[in-house]
Protein backbone atom coordinates (compact mmCIF):
# COMPACT_ATOMS: atom_id res chain seq x y z
CA UNK A 1 0.00 0.00 0.00
CA UNK A 2 1.15 3.37 -1.16
CA UNK A 3 0.87 6.32 1.44
CA UNK A 4 -1.32 8.43 -0.60
CA UNK A 5 -4.06 5.38 -0.46
CA UNK A 6 -4.35 5.82 3.31
CA UNK A 7 -7.98 7.36 4.25
CA UNK A 8 -6.01 10.38 5.81
CA UNK A 9 -3.89 11.17 2.95
CA UNK A 10 -6.66 10.88 0.30
CA UNK A 11 -9.21 13.23 2.56
CA UNK A 12 -6.12 15.64 2.86
CA UNK A 13 -5.70 15.80 -0.73
CA UNK A 14 -9.24 16.13 -1.51
CA UNK A 15 -9.51 19.39 0.73
CA UNK A 16 -6.44 21.03 -1.03
CA UNK A 17 -8.29 20.17 -4.61
CA UNK A 18 -11.28 21.87 -3.26
CA UNK A 19 -9.52 24.72 -1.63
CA UNK A 20 -8.27 25.06 -4.97
CA UNK A 21 -11.44 24.63 -7.12
CA UNK A 22 -13.06 27.34 -4.98
CA UNK A 23 -10.31 29.97 -6.06
CA UNK A 24 -8.88 30.28 -2.79
CA UNK A 25 -5.08 29.49 -3.42
CA UNK A 26 -3.94 32.00 -6.49
CA UNK A 27 -0.17 30.28 -7.25
CA UNK A 28 0.74 29.25 -4.02
CA UNK A 29 -0.99 30.51 -1.50
CA UNK A 30 -2.21 29.10 1.54
CA UNK A 31 -1.36 26.09 3.31
CA UNK A 32 -2.75 23.24 5.27
CA UNK A 33 -2.08 20.98 7.94
CA UNK A 34 -3.11 17.49 9.67
CA UNK A 35 -2.12 16.24 13.15
CA UNK A 36 -2.57 12.74 12.53
CA UNK A 37 -3.57 9.82 14.66
CA UNK A 38 -1.20 7.74 16.58
CA UNK A 39 -2.49 4.85 14.92
CA UNK A 40 -2.60 6.40 11.31
CA UNK A 41 0.68 6.33 12.33
CA UNK A 42 1.63 2.72 13.51
CA UNK A 43 -0.34 1.60 10.29
CA UNK A 44 2.15 3.20 8.07
CA UNK A 45 5.09 3.51 9.82
CA UNK A 46 6.81 0.89 7.16
CA UNK A 47 6.28 3.41 4.53
CA UNK A 48 8.32 6.12 6.72
CA UNK A 49 11.99 7.28 5.96
CA UNK A 50 13.23 8.28 9.55
CA UNK A 51 16.86 9.18 8.09
CA UNK A 52 16.24 12.91 7.38
CA UNK A 53 17.97 15.36 9.24
CA UNK A 54 15.53 17.46 12.25
CA UNK A 55 15.12 21.36 10.90
CA UNK A 56 14.32 23.97 13.14
CA UNK A 57 10.34 25.14 13.24
CA UNK A 58 11.19 28.33 14.43
CA UNK A 59 8.56 28.53 17.29
CA UNK A 60 8.51 26.26 20.39
CA UNK A 61 5.32 23.84 20.55
CA UNK A 62 6.20 21.47 23.76
CA UNK A 63 2.49 19.80 23.97
CA UNK A 64 2.91 18.47 19.98
CA UNK A 65 6.49 16.62 20.57
CA UNK A 66 6.70 13.70 19.13
CA UNK A 67 3.33 14.10 16.97
CA UNK A 68 3.09 13.79 13.18
CA UNK A 69 1.68 15.98 10.63
CA UNK A 70 0.63 16.38 7.56
CA UNK A 71 1.30 19.43 5.70
CA UNK A 72 2.00 21.16 2.12
CA UNK A 73 5.03 22.72 1.17
CA UNK A 74 6.23 25.98 0.77
CA UNK A 75 5.87 27.79 -2.69
CA UNK A 76 4.02 24.59 -3.68
CA UNK A 77 0.79 24.78 -5.18
CA UNK A 78 -2.09 23.71 -4.02
CA UNK A 79 -3.25 23.35 -7.67
CA UNK A 80 -0.79 20.58 -7.85
CA UNK A 81 -1.76 18.74 -4.83
CA UNK A 82 -4.01 16.39 -6.56
CA UNK A 83 -1.56 15.38 -9.43
CA UNK A 84 1.54 15.16 -7.57
CA UNK A 85 0.87 14.90 -3.51
CA UNK A 86 4.45 13.49 -2.83
CA UNK A 87 6.29 16.77 -4.48
CA UNK A 88 4.03 19.25 -2.73
CA UNK A 89 3.33 17.51 0.64
CA UNK A 90 5.04 15.77 3.33
CA UNK A 91 4.74 13.92 6.39
CA UNK A 92 6.60 15.77 9.21
CA UNK A 93 7.87 14.63 12.86
CA UNK A 94 8.04 17.36 15.32
CA UNK A 95 10.87 16.29 18.18
CA UNK A 96 10.05 15.74 21.94
CA UNK A 97 10.77 18.95 22.89
CA UNK A 98 8.69 20.75 19.81
CA UNK A 99 11.15 22.75 18.72
CA UNK A 100 12.60 20.99 15.32
CA UNK A 101 10.87 18.75 12.41
CA UNK A 102 12.50 16.16 10.45
CA UNK A 103 10.26 15.14 7.00
CA UNK A 104 9.43 11.45 7.15
CA UNK A 105 7.82 11.43 3.87
CA UNK A 106 7.15 13.58 0.57
CA UNK A 107 8.73 16.77 -0.74
CA UNK A 108 10.63 14.42 -3.08
CA UNK A 109 12.07 17.03 -5.19
CA UNK A 110 13.13 19.37 -1.89
CA UNK A 111 11.56 21.93 -0.53
CA UNK A 112 10.08 22.57 3.17
CA UNK A 113 7.43 22.41 4.69
CA UNK A 114 4.54 25.68 4.58
CA UNK A 115 6.29 29.12 5.26
CA UNK A 116 3.16 29.24 7.84
CA UNK A 117 4.87 26.28 10.06
CA UNK A 118 5.10 28.74 13.15
CA UNK A 119 1.18 29.46 12.85
CA UNK A 120 -0.13 26.05 11.84
CA UNK A 121 1.51 24.26 14.80
CA UNK A 122 0.48 27.12 17.39
CA UNK A 123 -2.43 26.72 16.67
CA UNK A 124 -2.53 23.33 16.89
CA UNK A 125 -0.96 23.48 20.18
CA UNK A 126 -3.58 25.88 21.57
CA UNK A 127 -6.92 24.06 19.50
CA UNK A 128 -5.52 20.71 20.62
CA UNK A 129 -5.38 22.31 24.54
CA UNK A 130 -8.73 24.01 24.03
CA UNK A 131 -10.41 20.81 22.67
CA UNK A 132 -9.33 17.69 24.51
CA UNK A 133 -7.10 16.64 21.17
CA UNK A 134 -9.99 16.76 18.62
CA UNK A 135 -9.37 19.09 16.46
CA UNK A 136 -6.81 18.13 14.13
CA UNK A 137 -7.08 20.25 10.71
CA UNK A 138 -5.63 23.68 10.45
CA UNK A 139 -6.32 25.71 7.11
CA UNK A 140 -5.06 28.94 5.53
CA UNK A 141 -6.72 29.92 2.32
CA UNK A 142 -6.85 33.59 0.89
CA UNK A 143 -10.69 33.91 -0.05
CA UNK A 144 -11.42 37.04 -1.88
CA UNK A 145 -14.79 38.19 -0.12
CA UNK A 146 -13.57 37.72 2.98
CA UNK A 147 -10.18 39.92 2.78
CA UNK A 148 -12.48 42.94 0.38
CA UNK A 149 -14.11 43.14 4.26
CA UNK A 150 -10.58 43.44 5.68
CA UNK A 151 -10.61 47.15 3.83
CA UNK A 152 -14.00 47.89 4.81
CA UNK A 153 -15.01 47.13 8.32
CA UNK A 154 -13.17 48.37 11.55
CA UNK A 155 -10.24 45.41 12.38
CA UNK A 156 -11.92 44.57 15.05
CA UNK A 157 -13.45 40.93 16.33
CA UNK A 158 -17.23 42.46 17.36
CA UNK A 159 -17.65 44.20 13.87
CA UNK A 160 -16.79 40.85 11.98
CA UNK A 161 -18.23 38.39 14.07
CA UNK A 162 -21.57 40.68 13.92
CA UNK A 163 -21.55 40.83 10.60
CA UNK A 164 -20.90 38.16 9.37
CA UNK A 165 -23.42 36.24 11.63
CA UNK A 166 -25.87 38.48 10.65
CA UNK A 167 -25.22 37.79 6.83
CA UNK A 168 -26.55 33.97 6.72
CA UNK A 169 -28.78 32.48 9.86
CA UNK A 170 -26.83 29.56 10.69
CA UNK A 171 -23.62 31.69 10.42
CA UNK A 172 -24.07 32.04 14.68
CA UNK A 173 -24.59 28.53 14.63
CA UNK A 174 -21.43 27.44 13.08
CA UNK A 175 -19.19 29.91 14.47
CA UNK A 176 -20.94 31.18 18.10
CA UNK A 177 -17.98 32.35 19.68
CA UNK A 178 -17.25 34.26 16.65
CA UNK A 179 -14.36 35.40 14.82
CA UNK A 180 -10.77 36.89 15.45
CA UNK A 181 -9.05 39.23 13.75
CA UNK A 182 -5.56 40.20 13.47
CA UNK A 183 -4.16 43.83 11.70
CA UNK A 184 -2.21 43.28 9.01
CA UNK A 185 1.48 41.93 10.10
CA UNK A 186 4.33 40.53 8.13
CA UNK A 187 3.62 37.04 7.79
CA UNK A 188 5.88 33.33 8.11
CA UNK A 189 7.25 34.01 11.34
CA UNK A 190 7.05 33.29 14.95
CA UNK A 191 5.28 36.96 16.04
CA UNK A 192 2.03 36.79 13.25
CA UNK A 193 1.67 32.83 14.87
CA UNK A 194 1.62 34.45 18.42
CA UNK A 195 -1.23 36.73 17.41
CA UNK A 196 -2.62 34.20 15.95
CA UNK A 197 -2.96 31.41 18.35
CA UNK A 198 -3.98 34.19 21.14
CA UNK A 199 -7.17 34.22 19.05
CA UNK A 200 -7.27 30.84 18.20
CA UNK A 201 -7.49 30.38 22.00
CA UNK A 202 -10.95 31.59 21.96
CA UNK A 203 -12.12 31.01 18.28
CA UNK A 204 -11.76 28.79 15.38
CA UNK A 205 -11.19 31.01 12.82
CA UNK A 206 -8.79 34.34 12.70
CA UNK A 207 -8.59 36.75 9.81
CA UNK A 208 -5.31 38.57 8.85
CA UNK A 209 -6.01 41.70 8.03
CA UNK A 210 -5.66 42.30 3.53
CA UNK A 211 -4.00 38.32 3.68
CA UNK A 212 -6.21 36.00 4.33
CA UNK A 213 -7.77 33.40 7.22
CA UNK A 214 -7.19 30.29 9.34
CA UNK A 215 -9.73 28.06 10.50
CA UNK A 216 -9.56 25.09 12.52
CA UNK A 217 -11.54 21.56 13.37
CA UNK A 218 -11.98 18.46 14.43
CA UNK A 219 -11.99 16.97 11.07
CA UNK A 220 -11.60 17.92 7.16
CA UNK A 221 -15.55 18.44 6.38
CA UNK A 222 -15.99 20.45 9.82
CA UNK A 223 -12.74 22.91 8.79
CA UNK A 224 -13.76 23.17 5.06
CA UNK A 225 -17.23 23.98 5.99
CA UNK A 226 -16.13 27.17 7.88
CA UNK A 227 -13.75 28.22 5.83
CA UNK A 228 -16.71 28.23 2.99
CA UNK A 229 -19.38 29.64 5.41
CA UNK A 230 -16.76 32.47 6.24
CA UNK A 231 -16.40 33.25 3.44
CA UNK A 232 -19.96 33.38 1.79
CA UNK A 233 -20.85 35.19 4.46
CA UNK A 234 -18.72 37.60 3.49
CA UNK A 235 -19.66 37.42 -0.23
CA UNK A 236 -23.10 38.51 1.12
CA UNK A 237 -22.11 41.45 3.42
CA UNK A 238 -20.06 42.77 -0.45
CA UNK A 239 -23.23 42.16 -2.31
CA UNK A 240 -26.07 43.79 -0.11
CA UNK A 241 -23.88 46.42 0.60
CA UNK A 242 -22.48 46.72 -3.53
CA UNK A 243 -26.30 47.48 -3.66
CA UNK A 244 -27.50 49.82 -0.84
CA UNK A 245 -25.23 51.83 1.72
CA UNK A 246 -27.87 50.16 4.31
CA UNK A 247 -28.84 47.39 5.23
CA UNK A 248 -33.02 47.70 5.29
CA UNK A 249 -34.09 44.91 7.58
CA UNK A 250 -31.66 42.30 9.17
CA UNK A 251 -31.50 39.72 11.73
CA UNK A 252 -31.83 41.58 15.35
CA UNK A 253 -30.56 40.95 18.20
CA UNK A 254 -33.65 39.30 20.01
CA UNK A 255 -33.57 36.91 17.04
CA UNK A 256 -29.85 35.86 17.75
CA UNK A 257 -30.86 34.94 21.58
CA UNK A 258 -33.99 33.16 20.28
CA UNK A 259 -31.57 31.23 17.30
CA UNK A 260 -28.68 30.91 20.23
CA UNK A 261 -31.98 29.25 22.52
CA UNK A 262 -33.27 27.15 20.25
CA UNK A 263 -30.09 25.80 18.67
CA UNK A 264 -28.33 25.17 22.46
CA UNK A 265 -25.30 27.60 21.05
CA UNK A 266 -23.97 30.03 23.49
CA UNK A 267 -22.99 33.31 21.43
CA UNK A 268 -20.26 35.69 22.55
CA UNK A 269 -22.49 38.00 24.29
CA UNK A 270 -20.43 41.32 23.68
CA UNK A 271 -20.97 40.85 19.96
CA UNK A 272 -24.87 41.05 20.66
CA UNK A 273 -25.03 44.87 21.01
O1 LIG B 1 2.12 31.58 0.16
O2 LIG B 1 -0.33 31.87 1.93
O3 LIG B 1 0.73 33.11 3.97
C1 LIG B 1 1.62 30.85 1.20
C2 LIG B 1 0.84 31.75 2.07
C3 LIG B 1 1.57 32.50 3.09
ZN1 LIG C 1 -1.29 33.41 3.02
Amino acid sequence: MKLTEFAFVKEFIAFAEAGWQKGWHERNGGNLSYRVPAEDIEACRDLLDFSRPYAPIGTAVPALGGQFFMVTGSGKYMSNVLSNPADTCALIQLDEAGENYRIVWGLVNGGRPTSELPTHLMNHEVKMLATDGAHRVIYHCHPANLIALTFILPLEDEYFSRELWEMMTECPIIFPAGIGVIPWMVPGGREIAVVTAEKMKIYDAAVWAHHGLFCSGADFDATFGLAHTIEKSAEIYIKVHSVVEKKRQTITKDDFIQLAKDFGVTLTEEFLK
